[in-house]
């Protein structure tokens, strides 16, 4: 990955690491985290330091103050983007106006609540930076997680399903911390909840993909935007639809030119 020569002071540090253009964006979805977000900012700028990169936050109209803590924190991280849709409209959709408007090759994602670790991030950059272009995504499997004992199983159970009907080699679906290739996110079709079958819809499409242990930290403050109930209701649709996809996607292995 090019990097620019360190600059000689601060000041012409942080002009020439806002202004440069990144290698990875760091995409974060927030909906109601006005207490995680900050931290959760400053924890990413302090995973990346060193390295070109952006955090662009994605606050899906939040009715909290989500966009203002946000937004004053941007004199402190340079790096720190903030947009915010002007209507509600979900986690995946807040994914993808990220990556729209991403400016590095490399694209992280991680839940704004600050239960993925910003310090793993880096890694995964390394091991995709590293891997040949038809790896499209490493996906975090978290190893531990830190969540309500309903919610583990119901997250159990719901893995299980989906790994049978889609075999797409994911044991965490749900694990917000992902590394893919923003030109390859790109290739995919988009739905709502597109988050989830990420592997499945990269793997359609040809790509590679891989998985690495991460940490998982309970969350401090906020409250969870999903119940088990309304989950499993909306996989069993999801998944239909995906399994459609999956038929409907023919392959031609790569193609040659004469
Ligand atoms: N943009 C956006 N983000 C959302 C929405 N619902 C949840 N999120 C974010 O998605 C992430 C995961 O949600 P969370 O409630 O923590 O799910 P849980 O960890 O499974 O309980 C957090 O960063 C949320 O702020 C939404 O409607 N829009
Ligand atoms: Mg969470």
């Amino acid at each position: 990955m090019a990097r620019a020569p360190a600059p000689k002071s601060a000041a012409s540090a942080k002009a020439k690491t806002a202004s440069r253009t990144p290698d990875v964006s760091i995409v974060v979805p927030v909906y109601n985290e006005e207490g995680a977000a900050p931290d959760l900012a400053r924890e990413i700028a302090a995973a990346f330091k060193g390295r070109a990169f952006e955090i662009v936050f994605v606050d899906d109209a939040s009715t909290d103050a989500t966009r203002a803590v946000l937004t004053a924190l941007m004199t402190d991280i340079p790096q720190l983007r903030v947009l915010g849709h002007r209507k509600n409209a979900g986690q995946s959709r807040a994914v993808r106006t990220g990556v729209l408007e991403a400016r590095g090759a490399i694209v992280v994602t991680l839940d704004g609540d600050g239960q993925n670790d910003p310090a793993d991030a880096p890694r995964l950059v390394d091991r995709l930076g590293a891997g040949p272009a038809r790896l499209g995504l490493i996906g975090g499997e978290r190893k531990k997680r830190q969540d309500s004992l309903s919610k583990k199983y119901a997250s159990r159970i719901a893995n299980a399903a989906r790994r049978a009907m889609l075999n797409d080699q994911t044991n965490d679906a749900g694990c917000g911390l992902k590394v893919f290739r923003r030109d390859a996110f790109l290739r995919l079709p988009f739905f709502d909840h597109l988050h989830r079958y990420l592997p499945a819809m990269m793997l359609r499409e040809g790509y590679e993909v891989a998985f690495e242990p991460v940490n998982h930290r309970h969350r401090t403050t906020g409250v969870s935007k999903y119940n088990n109930l309304g989950r499993l209701w909306v996989s069993f649709s999801d998944m239909s639809g995906v399994m459609w996809l999956q038929r409907r996607g023919r392959n031609p292995q790569g193609w040659d030119e004469s």
